[in-house]
């Protein structure tokens, strides 16, 4: 009872008044619309496993083009060979499907079937397995006759994955897969789960849901994404599976039956995309070339954000603006505006007494540095005096109850909404068309909420799935449209932006989405806690959700829900420096979460965390750009360099940011101290430049001010100077931290904001860094660069600070050494060899060089 009195008043205190009247009333409209459609509502449960038809003897098998078509007795297999690596197994029991309608319907794929080059296989009887076998260049598909059953094989013969009792389906609409998990498998990927690194053992539903703040072991959230993979034999085979369809679905690993991994939908075709590694850079690399890979982001959205709900009115937003530039100097990029800038929650409005004048306080903002994302909801307020409802209305662009006639409106924050159908896309130009109305004022970019969609209710809920949408004009019903419904709305938006502002980078940021969301949008993680458990989860959230693809992605730093301490913020902050997406946000009832809101000793370690986030920017902005080029992810969990470390398999503490760091975040309330577990290699560590030898499990200092961190041997980590915003001024001098030993460095640059780099105007410089002796026999440290294109950067000085010189002749020491090397020699381009006296700064050799002075640079010992 209290229970209730105390949901009643949080609901009246959250919603108002009248929101909460629509929303009880809804409950019961909900059961009305119900009966009224009950034809169109499905209500059969569902069916058993035994159940299902399975596709039985093999009849005849016939080859078209880069297909073969194996007809069963119960329903045709079309095995698609899109790359030597990639085959798409397509299942129709009724003889009427086609993977090519499929293939074009589908939401996720980015390049279709006509767009793969072609590609060598052959297929053959093998007559001693009983079995039809199709091989490409890098693996073996079999099929066995008796019962239609498939194993996918390396080129030795060894199973990579292999069905249980394979495809099946059922008369009602139910399709499945039954697959066997090898012993020492692991699973990863799913998109956005509350759940540890290694899947393996659960079962996780596909239907994207807001939890109104999520528990650990919740499922599903926010954001799912259909692609499991799967890392067995040691690390010799990874793959991935990507289940092409949007019906309510999961992915059951083991909970049913420990052996067996399977997956299904309610409806729709049973499609799959079956990727080889066997490294999982392959296999993302490969996933991305399928489903699209994530644009560079603008270079301000890799600063420092500060959200939360809300920042209002104006002068609360000056005062911020304030706080970081002149009162606590710490650095910042974006402001976000949540919900309370509408006028009553209305999309596209401004409240004109909280906001008098949103064009100038914008303007006033960007003088000091600052851009500005504004939330917006999928949710259209019912009200016929409101510009958007009215023309939408005009233009039919809401969805609506299976008679074609009934709009559907559903509570949410202003009350009853209409929902845009984001699948028709004559509404997602009509939609993109409203971002003017912001953009006019200055806002560069946006922030997509609640497009699960979330409707207000006792518990989550959506859209009924009997609702009509358009799906590109073939029709279906809310069933089929729901998972890519988010997406849909942030597509609806960059194509939009795309048009209003050409040539530059569209933001958009969204909560829920599917596989391909990442083409689009990045996003966060959702209505998370301020907890220490939270803190750890965002680790394997955001790894798995860069292994399915989504790699532009964040958690709300300090947690969402209830109240952060300086501690936790603290550590929350550290642990985000290393992460895409680097916001702090939260919920509308919670205290201050800013960098100084709980005063010293946190503001300083604060300041100087987001400090060095811009350092980095040189760095991280690479990491976005090989993810951009390859798919792989900015994030990455410890396995990624070593899939046969099997220490790594469910690491889920520490990650890999991009190519040289490894972090390991204290996720410990009071820790002092923390293990990390370090690969094979050599490590530095970032602040002592102590050295370290892999794999090893150490014990390393980790006060408050202390995030644990590594370099990788080998790196050049180009770092820029200090600025309060990107491009608060022109970068002068870049400093490339070079840490001895052999390895190449990537760093890419542009303009940072505008898509000339797709016409060439970027650079990529390649470090190499080589060890070995001189003729003497004494230990020298190559260093060559080489660059590519044709953008030329402003600065004219490298810094180069080199790491630990010591430890080059010693191999690894304990705490930081004076170096032996005292002079250095740059060779440019022909005969021109000149010395450069290396400076000595707390313990580093600092050397400061000429951007074209060199090509070459050997570090000799004295
Ligand atoms: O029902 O806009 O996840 O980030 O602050 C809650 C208010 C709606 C949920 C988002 C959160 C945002 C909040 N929104």
């Amino acid at each position: 009872m209290f229970k209730l009195l105390w949901l009643i008043f949080r609901a009246t205190r959250e919603m108002g008044l009248r929101t909460l009247w629509y929303t009880v009333t809804y409950l019961f409209r909900k059961r009305w619309y119900r009966a009224r459609f009950k034809e169109h509502v499905q209500t059969q449960p569902a069916p058993a496993l035994s159940d299902y038809r399975r596709p039985g003897q093999v009849v005849n098998h016939e080859r078209r083009g880069r297909s073969v078509a194996i007809t069963c007795d119960g329903g045709i297999y079309t095995l698609t060979v899109l790359a030597p690596d990639v085959i798409r197994v397509y299942f129709d029991p009724t003889g009427d499907g086609d993977p090519a309608v499929a293939e074009m319907q589908s939401y996720a794929i980015a390049k279709p079937e006509a767009d793969w080059p072609p590609c060598e296989f052959q297929v053959t009887e093998n007559r001693s397995e009983n079995s039809i076998e199709l091989r490409t260049a890098r693996l073996v598909c079999r099929i066995d006759r008796a019962q239609g059953r498939l194993a996918f094989l390396d080129l030795d013969g060894r199973v990579i994955n292999q069905d249980e009792s394979g495809a099946g389906w059922h008369p009602q609409g139910p399709v499945a897969c039954q697959k066997q998990i090898q012993e020492d498998e692991h699973f990863y990927g799913l998109g956005e789960r509350a759940f540890g690194l290694d899947l393996r053992g659960r079962r996780y539903a596909n239907w994207n849901t807001d939890p109104r703040t999520y528990k650990l072991g919740q499922d599903p959230i926010h954001l799912c994404i259909p692609v499991l993979l799967g890392l067995h034999s040691g690390g010799d085979q990874g793959y991935a599976i990507f289940f092409d369809n949007t019906f309510r679905g999961y992915f059951d690993l083991g909970e049913r039956d420990p052996g067996v991994m399977s997956f299904g939908a309610e409806d729709g075709a049973l499609c799959y995309y079956f990727i080889y590694g066997p490294a999982m850079e392959n296999v993302l690399d490969r996933y991305t070339e399928l489903t699209g890979r994530t644009p560079l982001p603008p270079l301000w959205m890799l600063g420092y954000h500060q959200s939360r709900w809300s920042y209002h009115p104006e002068a609360r937003v000056r005062q911020l603006a304030r706080d970081f530039r002149q009162v606590y100097h710490v650095p910042c990029d974006c402001i976000h505006l949540d919900i309370h800038y509408m006028d009553d929650y209305r999309c596209f409005t401004w409240n004109s007494r909280r906001f008098p004048n949103p064009a100038k306080k914008i303007d006033d903002l960007h003088e000091q540095g600052f851009k500005i994302i504004t939330i917006i909801d999928p949710g259209i307020k019912v009200d016929h005096d409101y510009s958007v409802c009215r023309d939408g209305l005009e233009q039919d662009v809401f969805c609506k109850y299976p008679d074609g006639e009934t709009l559907f409106k559903g509570p949410v924050w202003p009350g009853d909404c209409y929902f845009p159908d984001f699948t028709d896309p004559r509404v997602r130009e009509w939609w993109g068309e409203l971002y003017r109305e912001l953009t006019a004022v200055g806002v560069d970019g946006f922030w997509n909420d609640m497009n699960e969609p979330a409707i207000f209710g006792l518990h989550a809920t959506t859209m009924p799935s009997f609702i009509s949408h358009d799906m590109e004009g073939r029709g279906g019903r809310h069933a089929e449209a729901h998972n890519v419904y988010g997406m849909q709305m942030a597509r609806a938006a960059v194509e939009g932006l795309k048009k209003i502002r050409p040539g530059e980078r569209p933001v958009c940021i969204t909560r829920s989405g599917w596989a391909g969301v990442q083409r689009y949008a990045m996003s966060w993680t959702g209505d998370n806690r301020s907890s220490w458990t939270h803190l750890w989860l965002s680790v394997p959230m955001l790894v798995n959700l860069g292994l399915s693809g989504l790699a532009h992605t964040g958690p709300d730093i300090g947690g969402y829900s209830r109240f952060a301490t300086g501690e936790l913020f603290t550590r929350w902050l550290q642990m985000g420096v290393f992460m895409p997406f680097f916001r702090s946000h939260t919920f509308v009832h919670s205290k201050d979460q800013e960098p100084w809101s709980w005063g010293e000793p946190y503001l300083t370690i604060n300041r100087r965390y987001i400090e060095l986030r811009y350092r980095l920017l040189p760095y991280l902005y690479t990491a976005f750009w090989q993810c951009h080029r390859t798919g792989q992810p900015i994030v990455r969990p410890l396995f990624w360099d070593d899939q046969r470390d099997e220490e790594t398999y469910t690491l889920d503490d520490q990650f890999l940011c991009g190519d040289a760091f490894l972090a390991a975040p204290v996720l410990e309330k009071g820790a002092t101290e923390r293990q990390v577990y370090l690969p094979e290699g050599t490590w530095y560590d970032f602040w002592t430049d102590e050295m370290y030898e892999g794999p090893a499990h150490v014990t390393v200092e980790a006060g408050l001010e202390r995030l644990p961190l590594f370099v990788r041997a080998g790196s050049v980590v180009p770092m820029w100077p200090v600025m309060q915003y990107v491009g608060e001024r022109a970068v002068d001098q870049v400093q490339l931290h070079v840490y001895p030993g052999d390895g190449e460095s990537v760093m890419y640059e542009d303009d940072g904001q505008t898509d000339a780099f797709q016409a060439g105007a970027s650079r990529r410089t390649y470090f190499t860094l080589t060890t070995g002796a001189d003729e003497q026999g004494e230990p020298v440290l190559n260093f060559a660069r080489r660059t590519e294109g044709a953008y030329e950067p402003a600065y004219e000085d490298y810094e180069i600070v080199v790491h630990n010189p010591h430890g080059l002749t010693q191999g690894p020491t304990q705490g930081p050494t004076q170096g032996p090397y005292h002079s250095a020699q740059a060779m440019t381009e022909g005969e021109r060899r000149e010395a450069y006296q290396l400076k000595w700064v707390e313990g580093r050799a600092c050397l400061t060089i000429g951007k074209r002075a060199f090509d070459r640079l050997t570090f000799r010992s004295g």
